[in-house]
């Protein structure tokens, strides 16, 4: 019998690559996805079957994480070996801005799935693995380099949430013997990045003003060292955590931190401009809270998971770089042929990000 996993937020980053990694394992995925006035699966469509074909693998499940009912609705339909927390609403500075939703989802959402798990347990006395998306931001303004020993230090609204999830996963392991893993990952990216993040925001742009359809990116603070790892490596740890003997925390980086203006320089560099007559600073994206210093110490997870991040600093900007630059290329001859180009490609500095 094939594994099934249940999987919140399958229509974000990690959601898709995850699906991909599972779906490769020869898994039955099932995604929770938000009700959305337009499609919100870009990400997955590729891996997305008519669901009348038979032998459909990937199933997706209307829900949220902030309607308890539904979750327990899913739960008992899908039957899942393996649970994957990945739902969240993941942007730092967005959770300044509705701080409340985020605690809803991030930390609430948290405890209303793990409150459908017991449930289900409790009546059907089956196994299941549950993985929690923890976050290098529960450590905020903590020393790096940022171990399982570390002590949090929260400073965000977002980063808050994410320490109660954490504790929430700890307490049900404790309380009634559940398998429940906490990975704590440093930041990860990838081409399928939210366009409001960092690195997304800076390859997008290069992209756009190597095309000549954008004139400036205007960023915030440049100096904060980050420990910026390839998504795709990323979620291999979470899986590799649900596969072994004992549950268990740990952390998954690089051990490699960079400031956001290297990012820069490397990804403007690689498109052959200089990024001093582009970059500008806005206030805006600056944070009422900043972590200045995120550093992974990934002993345990080499040393008890086996893995090893595979793709370097260098590669993953390039990787970024390549595809936007090819993106751009691709709106940009939208543009010549009359549509406009400019709606979407420029979202990442008309909001918060
Ligand atoms: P992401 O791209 O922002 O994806 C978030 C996912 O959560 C999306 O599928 C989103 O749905 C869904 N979601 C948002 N609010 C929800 C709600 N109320 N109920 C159900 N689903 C909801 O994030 P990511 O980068 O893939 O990160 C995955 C998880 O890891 C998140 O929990 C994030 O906080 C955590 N994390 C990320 C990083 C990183 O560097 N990427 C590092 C550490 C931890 P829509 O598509 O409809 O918006
Ligand atoms: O910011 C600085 C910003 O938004 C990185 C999420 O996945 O990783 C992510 O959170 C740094 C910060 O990621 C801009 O101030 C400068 O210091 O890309 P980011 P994040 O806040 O580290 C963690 C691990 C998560 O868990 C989160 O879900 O870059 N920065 N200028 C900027 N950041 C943004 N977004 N936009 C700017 O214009």
């Amino acid at each position: 019998m094939a594994k099934r996993a249940l999987i919140t937020g399958v229509t974000g980053q990690d959601g898709s690559y995850l699906s991909e990694l599972l779906l490769s394992k020869g898994y039955e995925v099932h995604g929770i996805v938000r009700r959305a006035s337009l499609f919100n699966t870009d990400r997955i469509d590729h891996i997305y079957h008519d669901p009348h074909v038979a032998g459909a693998k990937l199933q997706l499940h209307y829900g949220d994480l902030t309607d308890a009912s539904a979750l327990r609705t899913i739960l008992e339909k899908v039957e899942p070996d393996e649970i994957y927390n990945l739902g969240a609403q993941s942007h730092v500075k967005v959770s300044f801005d509705v701080p409340e939703y985020t605690g809803e989802a991030v930390g609430m959402g948290t405890l209303r799935l793990l409150e459908a798990m017991r449930g289900y347990i409790g009546r059907t006395g089956k196994g299941v693995r549950f993985y929690q998306a923890g976050s290098s931001e529960m450590f905020g303004a903590a020393k790096p380099p940022q171990s399982e020993a570390t002590p949090f230090y929260p400073r965000s609204p977002y980063a808050v949430a994410k320490v109660a999830a954490h504790w929430y996963g700890v307490n049900y392991r404790e309380a009634y013997g559940y398998f429940i893993s906490n990975g704590i990952l440093f930041n990860h990216e990838s081409p399928r990045r939210g366009e409001t993040f960092v690195t997304r925001k800076i390859t997008r742009a290069v992209g756009r003003i190597k095309s000549g359809l954008q004139e400036k990116l205007y960023l915030g603070n440049l100096d904060a060292k980050r420990d910026w790892g390839f998504a795709g490596d990323y979620v291999e740890a979470m899986w590799l955590m649900l596969q072994q003997e004992k549950p268990d925390d740990y952390v998954v980086a690089t051990g490699e931190a960079h400031s956001v203006k290297e990012f820069v320089e490397l990804a403007f560099d690689y498109a052959g401009l200089d990024w001093q007559k582009y970059v500008e600073l806005d206030p805006r994206y600056l944070r009422p809270t900043e972590v200045d210093y995120l550093l992974g110490d990934p002993s345990k997870s080499r040393n008890a998971l086996n893995w090893q991040p595979k793709t370097s600093f260098k590669g993953l900007v390039t990787m970024m770089v390549e595809h936007d630059l090819e993106l751009a290329r691709g709106e940009a001859a939208m543009h010549e042929a009359g549509f406009s180009a400019t709606s979407r490609g420029n979202a990442s500095q008309r909001l918060s990000g």
